[in-house]
């Protein structure tokens, strides 16, 4: 076949599930439509490696969610946004290389999990990279307006199959935790306050005034603080829950520290050895119930030995298996909103020992979003 056939054929191809014509596919590792012009060998240069091509996050499509026009050819239904941004940390820097690590993390990703057996990059949903936010590292009240802004945007643009849902929904990559922050408050506009489920070594509910606030305001907004911060905006339910950090809230009466719930109950990581995988998921799904849930996952919440690359490790936590198990069993949860965050590459292995945990997760978390869509309105606030 001559290229001069093969142009126009092109062009009447029907539209495939997750057929994008532009911007063009940046990676290649799967089937693409597109061919080689002008060549007619039946050597294949259009597919099949997960090493060609730009790295995206499985190799997925790109398309720039925060510019990129509006039309059909672009919308999508599941989006992953970069956010790298660590200016806001309390420990070791470096998140800010997160999104990349993360993708470069997940080159194996594409097919069929070995865990689960599902291929979830294949399904009703429409999925994206849209590359990261760009955001200023000079000024944390200007990049989080930057985050903010990237968020809705990227959110508001049009879902691509909507009889399951009006609003594409975005799995962020992080970055330090204070990004979530900017996440919640997107989806707080479409969808009212949800439930978060945070895995974390940390509570991340410290009150500003205590962590940061008393060199300056603008120091009260932190990874340490944006739950704090999030529950006084109304953005979060008090039916959210931690898991996994090391401490259980203990703190002298009339300390002004006494109040760190937030309207979260708590699991620690030694709960896990007294009440087991099942336990820990049955207390997840007793709390949230069939509210609209936000995942937010603190790569610190493994155990340094399965993620050494993040900004405040805490010996003592979950293995990264038993955080997939936990994860994967809340299969059915509406998931309107999810995150994987504080990946610092720079300290991982030279066996990518974090950034392939942390793929996982975010495969996971994909994985949940797809298995549950959210409705058509996207509109269901109390
Ligand atoms: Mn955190």
């Amino acid at each position: 076949m001559s290229s001069l056939i093969l142009v126009p054929a092109l062009c009447i191809l029907p539209a495939l599930a997750r057929d994008i014509g532009f911007p063009p596919i940046a990676a290649v590792h799967n089937p693409s439509y597109q061919f080689p012009l002008g060549h007619e060998s039946t050597i294949d240069i259009a597919t099949g490696s997960q090493f060609s091509g730009l790295t995206t996050f499985a190799n997925l499509p790109y398309v720039n969610c925060f510019i990129d026009d509006d039309s059909p050819l672009n919308s999508y239904d599941i989006a992953f946004v970069g956010a790298p941004f660590d200016t806001a940390v309390t420990g070791r820097p470096g998140a800010r290389f997160g999104p990349k690590g993360i993708r470069l993390g997940s080159r194996r990703l594409g097919g069929w999990s070995i865990y689960t057996g599902e291929n979830v990059l294949a399904s009703w949903a429409k999925l994206v990279d849209c590359g990261d936010a760009p955001l200023t590292w000079l000024d944390n009240t200007v990049a989080l307006k930057q985050l903010d802004l990237a968020h809705k945007v990227a959110s508001s643009r049009r879902a691509n199959t909507t009889h399951l849902g009006q609003f594409p929904r975005i799995i962020t990559l992080g970055g330090d935790h204070t990004t979530t922050l900017s996440a919640l408050r997107s989806t707080y506009e479409k969808w009212g306050p949800v439930s978060v489920i945070h895995f974390d070594s940390h509570i991340d509910t410290w009150d500003p005034e205590v962590l940061g606030g008393g060199i300056s305001h603008y120091a009260g907004i932190n990874h340490g603080t944006f739950l704090h911060l999030a529950h006084e905006e109304g953005l979060i339910r008090n039916t959210s829950i931690h898991v996994g950090i090391r401490a259980p809230i203990v703190r002298p009466k009339g300390d002004i520290r006494n109040d760190l719930r937030c309207g979260f109950e708590i699991i620690t990581a030694r709960d896990l050895d007294r009440i087991g995988i099942s336990g820990i998921v049955d207390q997840i799904r007793a709390r949230v119930g069939e509210t609209n849930v936000y995942i937010s996952v603190d790569i610190d919440v493994l155990d340094p030995a399965f993620a050494p690359a993040t900004g405040t490790s805490e010996p003592g936590g979950f293995s990264t298996r038993e955080l997939l198990t936990i994860l994967d069993a809340l299969r059915g949860l509406p998931v309107i909103g999810a995150d994987v965050v504080e990946v610092a590459p720079v300290y991982d292995s030279v066996g990518e020992t974090t950034t392939l945990a942390a793929a996982e997760v975010a495969n996971s978390l994909l994985g949940l979003m797809v298995a549950r869509p959210v409705g058509g309105s996207g509109h269901e606030k109390e």
